[in-house]
């Protein structure tokens, strides 16, 4: 008798974990359409997974980043979706089982979200109502699905029951099967309400598969629609910028156009990007407002015109990301479209006292740049608006964002920029420091070899060891290049377009059969030599130079 319970009540666990899935499927759908329509951040899915990347610890980051790289995001959504899958499965079983508390328990996953979403920075009015219609939709189909299931279970266990009794009465052995369509037979005696068990069969696998379908294809379409109408793309499009006053004059001889070596300006698709949004916010320029407040003489807000009109020219500096390992590629440099700093700062007359400006983002992201960074007229500290040429890329930071020469990115180049506070260290800190970063974080100036590189090998005979170095604010005064055990010989350097811009190098080299280390070092016009002495990524950056192997044939 034991065993012949035991088959069927698994097949209903199983029945109800998909109903559990499904139900939050239709949960997850159903806040999609609702957020597609009426608030784009209300997505839980998204809120959830920036929340979560929010609170992991910074090891669990820089792993991330180290074994998905560029796919470390998707990498987080896969993750998040296996746990919510997980979850959904285990509160449909609940549901079975001891009703309602799967429903309960969706009904709190639901309040999560809602919390996640509504405490996001620039979540607008109605970012609550897409979790709060999915609750509501994912809770009555779980509630629905498992009466229905339950209603089969009980009729599938009631003419067991009755055959039972049949089969005693006739002192036969065991039942054989426990299949509803076998015990079908059994049923047919019309002495039980039989009939109602294959009725709620059927309507249970009906609304389960509607169910499914409805949420794949809501979802799928309204995530879809959601990313690619992105109308702010088409707004970016046409947007013209006024011409720069003042364009970065490009000297001969500062692009040297070696095979394999960094271009002197990175094309815009091809540069780096680090930031901790999950999807790439929207902003309208002509509903963009820079707030300027904290401890200033008067608070402004200027918008994207008044900006725009205070005249812009154009600035050429070398992006440099603290996550930059030794020979690592999140660098690159740009034609700025933009206009100091100090000349929006001003407006607002900072009280004295504060050393530290809070720029913040639309995402919540912030950064701390010194106040003496912004207003020292010798340093170009910069709200770009343009970016080689076009208007701010999206991933980028469009339409406003902050480039500070000679500071790593996190402390500096604040990207979808609204506010900036003028404060102090001691009063307030930005996003990456309570995350094991320091609040003050310079450049250290340092080079890289691109050529030739470690997985291709190269011919023997005359090729030209190229890379770059940058030192911003400070220039590059010399390379050296040391090749196996040989002296360190000092290599030839592009004309430099000035001092914040990376500059080029290269050495002639007569390549021999065989393996070869080359290791570079740069020296700043302070007359500094790179530090050899290795440093990790945190707390503000590393150090170490690069010594590369090469291979030739
Ligand atoms: N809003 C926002 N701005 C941000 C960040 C971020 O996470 N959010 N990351 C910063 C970091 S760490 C770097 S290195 C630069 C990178 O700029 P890029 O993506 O345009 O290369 O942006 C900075 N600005
Ligand atoms: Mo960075």
């Amino acid at each position: 008798m034991a065993n012949d319970k035991r088959h069927p009540r698994k097949r209903f666990w199983a029945w109800s974990a998909l109903a559990g899935l499904v139900s939050a499927a239709a949960f997850l759908a159903s806040a999609e359409l609702v957020a597609l329509i009426f608030a784009r951040e209300g997505s839980p899915i998204l809120a959830v997974g920036s929340f979560v990347i929010d609170i992991v610890p910074r090891w669990a980051k820089e792993f991330a980043i180290e074994t998905f790289g560029a796919n470390d995001k998707l990498f987080l959504l896969l993750g998040l979706a296996f746990g919510v899958a997980v979850a959904a499965a285990v509160a449909g079983v609940l549901q079975f089982l001891r009703p309602p508390l799967g429903v309960i328990a969706l009904g709190l996953a639901g309040v999560l979200s809602t919390a996640a979403i509504v405490t996001r920075a620039g979540a607008t009015a109605l970012a609550w109502l897409p979790p709060v219609v999915g609750t509501i939709v994912g809770s009555l189909l779980l509630w629905l699905l498992v009466t229905k299931l339950r209603s089969w279970r009980d009729d599938v266990v009631a003419s067991r029951r009755d055959a039972v009794s049949m089969t005693d009465a006739a002192g036969a052995g065991p039942v054989a099967s426990d299949s509803p369509a076998a015990s079908g037979p059994a049923s047919a005696t019309q002495t039980t309400p039989a009939q109602k068990g294959p009725l709620d069969r059927r309507s249970f696998f009906r609304l389960l598969g509607i169910t499914a379908a409805g949420a794949a294809i809501v979802g799928v379409g309204a995530r879809v629609v959601n990313v690619t109408t992105g109308s702010i793309d088409a707004v970016r499009k046409a947007l013209k910028l006024p011409a720069a006053q003042e364009k970065v004059m490009v000297p001969d001889g500062a692009d040297l156009d070696i095979p394999g070596i960094s271009p002197l300006y990175t094309g815009n698709k091809d540069f780096y990007r680090v930031d901790t949004a999950l999807t790439v916010p929207s902003i309208d320029p002509d509903t963009w407002r820079l707030t300027i407040d904290g401890m200033v003489g008067e608070k402004i807000e200027l918008s994207f015109d008044d900006l725009v009109g205070m005249g812009l020219n154009e600035y050429s500096i070398t992006l440099t990301c603290v996550s930059n390992e030794v020979g690592g590629d999140l660098l690159g440099t740009a034609k700025w479209l933009g206009i100091p700093v100090r000349d929006v700062l001003e407006k607002a007359a900072p009280k004295s006292g504060a050393d530290m400006v809070l720029s913040r983002s639309i995402d919540g992201f912030t950064a701390s740049t010194p106040l003496a960074s912004l207003t020292d007229p010798k340093l170009d500290a910069i709200l770009a608006v343009g970016m080689n040429g076009e208007p701010l890329p999206l991933e980028h930071g469009f339409p406003v964002r902050m480039v500070v020469p000679g500071l790593y990115g996190y402390v500096s180049a604040t990207k979808w920029l609204t506010e900036l506070k003028v404060t102090t260290f001691a009063k307030d800190e930005a996003y990456w420091t309570p995350r094991g970063y320091s609040a003050k974080a310079p450049i250290k100036f340092s080079s890289r070899i691109d050529t030739p590189r470690l997985d291709k090998a190269i011919d023997a005979g005359p090729v030209k060891v190229a890379g770059v170095a940058w030192a911003q604010t400070v220039g590059i005064k010399q390379v050296d290049v040391k090749i196996d055990d040989n002296d360190w010989q000092a290599a030839k350097l592009s004309v430099p377009v000035n001092v914040d811009t990376w500059v080029q190098w290269y050495v002639d080299w007569e390549a021999t059969p065989g393996t070869h280390y080359v290791t570079v070092r740069a020296t700043d016009k302070n007359g500094k030599q790179q530090v050899e002495e290795r440093a990790p990524i945190a707390p503000d950056g590393s150090s170490g130079l690069q010594k590369t192997l090469i291979r030739v044939n």
